[in-house]
């Protein structure tokens, strides 16, 4: 028999399992297409490497189930990580209901400690708003609290602990409450994508995040996972597509993509006006906000999607190497070697060949992936959208093939002045 737990997984468990969680009404589970929401279509959100939470109608409200619990993720083949999360995963499965909607959210508590859960960005009565000790007692391990209230705005919100926050934001304890607008989207939204950014600091062969740290972490995830492990994010071309931001981090990061010009249309306030809007190529998501950010996906190919903190597409990252680039390293690594056997000179000429260097078990190569041309060389908050001609199905559609004249190509060097 299938667990409640995995049948809060992914949607196709949810799908499969919910006949044995949900006692009344109908289930509503992420799958592709157009799907009902109320009265309102809407195009369900797409969680790259994540999962969307299913509900029942109880009594005129949506009731969703979250249990807050120790979690194992995998950040990247290679790397498990031990966290803290809901339903199995972090980031938590996404919360997706419509503007006006009655939503009932049942909260258990499967952690070590004491938690609670605040519904960051939303308007609802105080005592709703999930702050220990101050609108609620703390939920002890073992205990069950219901949270309820009517959605009365639309935009990508997020949920997230309000008791030991440092560590259990640190641990990956959030998800995305994404609220869609009652009168529906105009124009209409194809493709409807969201990222939690996330950093941690996991020392190279440990297992467990350290959430004493402040500033210098070492692992920077899209929805709990590092390149090479991220999905692509795939569009057909012509779809509109959204892409919604989230970071509950102690960082701001500045998230690029290549190819394309966007417009931010969003924020945790929910809709900015049109005549508000200017187009960007990055777009700054700082702590404590959600950003979305929609663009028509007219140019074929794999566009490259990441942070431009170059520290942020790295894994690994160890910020007290000492710097050689430029160093004359001839001769030192025998030297060295006769006192410190298997020495590496290294740095002298940049980093990018030093992406297969052995580590430390469970721990990540700095740099990795690879492309259809060689070693990709990023790590991090890196994935890619790929847009394509007639896709039939939003399936990882492997690598771009360049039509003729379209690829930067080698040719022969020309004579230059000496250097
Ligand atoms: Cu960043």
């Amino acid at each position: 028999m299938l667990t409640r737990r995995k049948a809060l997984i992914s949607g196709a468990a949810a799908l499969a399992g919910s006949a044995a969680l949900l006692r009344h009404g109908e289930a509503q589970a992420a799958r592709p297409g157009r799907v009902a929401g109320g009265n309102h279509a809407f195009t369900p959100v797409t969680m790259p490497n994540g999962a969307t939470l299913p509900w029942t109608m109880v009594d005129g409200a949506k009731e969703f189930h979250l249990v807050a619990e120790p979690v194992k993720r995998e950040f990247a083949p290679g790397m498990i990580v031990n966290c803290w999360g809901y339903n199995g995963m972090t980031p938590g499965p996404t919360i997706e209901a419509v503007e006006g909607d009655r939503v009932r959210l049942i909260v258990t508590n499967r952690l070590p400690e004491r938690t609670s859960v605040h519904w960051h960005g939303m308007l609802l009565p105080n005592g709703m708003d999930g702050v220990s000790g101050l609108t609620q007692p703390h939920m002890e391990p073992g205990e069950t609290y219901v949270y309820e209230f009517t959605l009365r705005q639309h935009g990508t919100l997020m949920y997230h602990p309000h008791s030991d926050e440092m560590t259990q934001m640190a641990m990956g304890m959030m998800g995305f409450f994404i609220i869609h607008p009652k009168e529906g989207e105009n124009p209409r939204i194809d493709r409807d994508f969201a990222i939690m950014l996330h950093e941690w600091f996991v020392p190279p062969g440990a297992f467990t995040p350290n959430p004493n740290v402040m500033l210098d972490f070492n692992l920077f995830t899209f929805n709990s996972r590092v390149w090479p492990g991220t999905a692509p994010l795939v569009a057909k071309t012509g779809d509109r597509v959204r892409v919604r931001l989230g970071n509950l981090s102690m960082d701001n990061h500045p998230i690029h993509l290549h190819g394309y010009r966007f417009e931010m249309t969003g924020t945790d306030g929910g809709k900015i006006p049109a005549a508000a809007r200017w187009p960007a190529t990055t777009v700054d998501v700082p702590p404590g906000t959600t950003r979305d950010v929609e663009l028509v996906a007219d140019a074929p190919g794999d566009w490259i999607f990441h942070c431009h903190k170059s520290h942020h597409t790295m894994n690994a990252m160890s910020h007290d190497v000492p710097n050689m680039i430029g160093v004359k390293q001839a001769g030192v690594e025998s030297k060295v070697r006769a006192v410190l056997p298997g020495y590496m000179a290294m740095g002298e000429n940049g980093m990018g060949n030093m992406m297969n260097m052995g580590q430390p078990k469970n721990t990540l190569p700095m740099m990795s992936g690879q492309g259809p041309f060689g070693p990709i060389e990023m790590g991090g908050m890196f994935t890619m959208l790929k847009v394509r001609d007639g896709l039939a199905s939003y399936d990882d559609p492997g690598w771009y093939k360049h039509p003729d004249g379209t690829q930067a190509r080698k040719i022969p060097t020309p004579p230059l002045p000496k250097p």
